[in-house]
């Protein structure tokens, strides 16, 4: 790691469709977008970092475990494997890293069953209803963490 962490940026199911459907809950910048103001920031930081989107929970599963021994945290955002998969969980904790959890829209706001998070408790922290600002406000704590 040397001072300059490997961060990987793990966006789960239709988070894909981000900026095309649904602004009203979830805005309107792109996938593309939040990860090319991610980059930036990273460099600007000094650290590396890794996108990935995956609509498959089997993928997602197996990126995160591919992760270990070459990444030093990982910000998530599980999309609606959030309320659901044990797998998910089960995957990051297994990596033996700090895990930020990221949601654009305040889920505590909406549904009952969004109010109930599998990886909340494996997480550092959680950062929910920031919009897509709430990303970069997850990678700064992160690697403040990260860098102690
Ligand atoms: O608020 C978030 O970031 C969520 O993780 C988004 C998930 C939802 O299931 C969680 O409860 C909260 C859904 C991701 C779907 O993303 C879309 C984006 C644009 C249009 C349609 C879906």
């Amino acid at each position: 790691m040397s001072g300059s962490p490997n961060i990987l940026v793990i966006h789960g199911p239709n988070l894909n469709l981000l900026g095309t459907r649904e602004p009203e809950i979830y805005g309107r910048a792109t996938l593309a977008e939040i990860d090319a103001d991610l980059a930036s920031q990273a460099a600007e930081m000094g650290c590396g970092i890794e996108n990935y989107q995956s609509n498959h929970e089997g993928e997602l599963i197996d990126r995160i475990q591919a992760a270990m021994g070459s990444c030093d945290g990982v910000l998530i955002n599980p999309g609606g494997l959030t309320h659901s998969s044990v797998s998910l969980r089960d995957a990051l904790a297994a990596t033996g890293l700090p895990v930020l959890e990221v949601h654009i829209s305040n889920v505590f706001a909406r549904e009952s069953f969004r109010h109930q998070s599998f990886v909340s408790g494996i997480a550092l922290g959680v950062i929910s209803g920031l919009g897509p600002r709430g990303y970069a406000v997850g990678l700064e704590a992160l690697v403040a963490h990260i860098r102690g």
